[in-house]
Parts: structure tokens; sequence; C-alpha cells
């Protein structure tokens, strides 16, 4: 056991190593077979690297490209990050960072980590309620997102733009149905992009495969829609006509935010329509729209 003066003459070490390496800024960066690390014009080798005030300009790439603020598995930019870095495998709501403009933006959304593997990022959902959601809204609330992630919600245009647009990531989409009667069907797309703002969030979507029939044929490449802001290739504003909120061409083979009817009913094309299965005049009980990349970034493969 040492002794007192030894006990003190430890304690002022430590107190000098404290205040000596107060200034000391740290980066944890994580590391495997495909990080490069250089200092100035060197390469290291890819060891625990304490990066302090006074290191000479250190760059970090990935694969080649750099990894900027990325840190794999710390900020989550979809569900399958969720699921797969940080290993959450319960559906329900997470945290995501799917800005890359923005890198501190955080959103919180619902992820499917059931359906066929998990990992999905739900983008809308439509179901029965007490209360049903009002999907009727206007551009700025379809930008923007709206709803109850545990009930009926739309993510917004902007957040499926962040997150389909993120680099070196291919995103599929799936599609989920059910009808009042307990029949269920899907629909499933090898890749789907969402533009940008200003070419009004236009949708494209890869191949086809599932039972529901492919109502969203007629919808890739058109631009979307909105009560107060028409750009459908109908001289009507079929957002108006059919009460709802899509990538509307003339006008509609599905209809996913219309409005919330309960089976037959009807009205041709009124209600929520997915032709290909049940015809224009039937309104679903359920829908879901997810969206998941097809795989993980190679830099964050475990
Ligand atoms: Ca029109």
């Amino acid at each position: 056991m040492a002794g007192r003066a030894e006990t003190r003459a430890l304690m002022l070490l430590l107190l000098h190593l404290m205040l000596t390496h107060a200034h000391t800024a740290t980066t944890a960066v994580s590391i495997n077979d495909h990080t490069r690390i250089s200092i100035g014009s060197g390469e290291v080798s890819p060891i625990v690297l304490l990066i302090t005030p006074g290191t000479p300009a250190v760059s970090v790439s990935v694969d080649g490209s750099s990894l900027g603020q990325q840190q794999c598995g710390v900020r989550a930019r979809n569900c399958l990050e969720v699921q797969e870095l940080q290993g959450h495998r319960v559906s329900g709501v997470y945290s995501i960072w799917p800005y890359e403009c923005c890198r501190d933006r955080v959103v919180q959304v619902y992820c499917d980590m059931e359906t066929v593997g998990g990992g999905w990022t739900v983008v809308q959902r439509r179901d029965k309620y007490e209360t049903q959601e009002d999907f009727y809204q206007p551009w700025t609330r379809y930008v923007e997102g709206f709803g109850n992630l545990t009930q009926e919600f739309w993510l917004g245009l902007d957040n499926l733009h962040a997150l389909t647009s993120q680099s070196n990531i291919t995103y599929e989409a799936r599609i989920d149905l059910g009808d009042f009667e307990g029949g269920k069907r899907w629909a499933q797309y090898t890749s789907i992009t969402v533009e940008d703002a200003n070419s009004s969030y236009k949708l494209v979507l890869g191949e086809y495969s599932g039972d529901a029939g492919n109502s969203m044929d007629h919808h890739t490449g058109r631009k979307f829609s909105t009560y107060d802001r028409d750009s459908d290739d109908h001289a009507t504003n079929c957002a108006s006509t059919y009460k709802g909120a899509w990538w509307y061409g003339g006008c509609h083979n599905s209809n996913l935010n219309g409005q919330y009817m309960e089976g037959a009913t009807g009205q041709a094309a009124q209600g929520i329509i997915w032709q290909a299965w049940l015809g224009d005049g039937y309104s679903l009980k359920k829908t879901e729209i997810k969206i998941r990349p097809d795989k993980l970034p190679s830099y964050c493969r475990q």
C-alpha cells in the first residue's frame, strides 16, 4: 500500500497531466479495411488515432471518397442503418439524419423492422383509427410532412428527396395494401428516386414485382401535385377532383393519399385507390409506402 507522500505525489502528477492535456481534442473514427487515413502527404496505418490541435492536416477517406462527418452507426441515415449498424430489431419511431446538405438535421421516422427483412423507412401510412388524419392538405404540408408516426402520416417530400438522393445509395420501394375483408397485397420497385423541389419532387421508379399489380406505372416520371399546386398532365386539377395529393398524370391509377372512404365507394376513382387490385370503386383499409437501401454502403458493412 502506498504511503501518504506517494499518494500525494501521484495525485499531483495526475493533476499535472489533466491540466497539460486539457486542450486536447480527440476525434473518434471507426476503422476498417476500407479506411485510409492521411496526415500531411503521408498515409498512416489504420490504427486508433488521436487528432490534436497540433496535428497537421488529417483526412479520412473510405473506398476513395471522403468520410466527412458520417460515422457509420453513430448517426443513422435511414432505418436500414438503424437496424444493421445500431442493432435495433423492433419496429417503432427512431431518429435518423438523412440530409447530406445539413448533417445536424434530425428527423423522426417510423422504422418497419419486420417486413421481408426489415430496415424500411416508412413514408406513408393509412389505416382505420377512431379519428382519421386529413390527407387533403396543401403543398407546404406535403413538403414538410404531417400526421402521427404511430398512426396515419406522410413523411414529407423534402425528407423523401433527402433519403433517395443520398450518395452511393440506391433505395428500393415497397407498398403494402390491405382491404376491409382481410386481403393483403404488395408491390415492390427495384429503385425509387424523388427529385428536388425545383423538379416538383418528380418520381422515378425501377422495375415492378409483387401481387398487387403495377398501379404506379402511370405515375413514374410524374411531378407531385396538390390542390393548390397543379403539375399534372390533365386539363383539370386532379388533386382537387380526387381529393388527394399524388404524382398525378392524367389523373391516376393509384391514389393512396385520397379520402378515407371504407370499401365500395359508388364513385369512380374517389378514395384510397389501387386500381390493379380492387378497381377504382373500392377504397382500401390500409396502405404503407416504405423505402430501404438495396444494400449497406460497402464502408459500413461489418
Ligand atoms: Ca392539371
